[in-house]
């Protein structure tokens, strides 16, 4: 589709992940937040990858999200 022009990505810091049981946790918790179309989950580094509608997605959902699959979130990490 040409019309993805209006697409965001964000990136977050999620502690407490050890194996891809984890992994898969996240993936699922971030993937149901209204919005978010695709989620990479790097297991090494706990970064979480999300591709999104822009103004649809919001940070705080997917912090919730994944606080609520029992996951921390390293909010200290956003550069501002
Ligand atoms: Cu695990």
């Amino acid at each position: 589709m040409p019309s993805s022009s209006e697409g965001m990505e964000l990136e977050l810091k999620v502690e407490g992940m050890s194996c891809q049981h984890c992994v898969a946790a996240v993936t699922n918790a971030v993937g149901s937040v209204p919005g978010v179309e695709d989620v990479t989950v790097d297991l090494a580094t706990g970064l979480v990858k999300v591709r999104g509608h822009a103004g649809a997605v919001q940070r705080e959902e997917m912090i919730e999200a994944i606080r609520a699959a029992g996951y921390a979130v390293d909010t200290r990490t956003e550069g501002d």
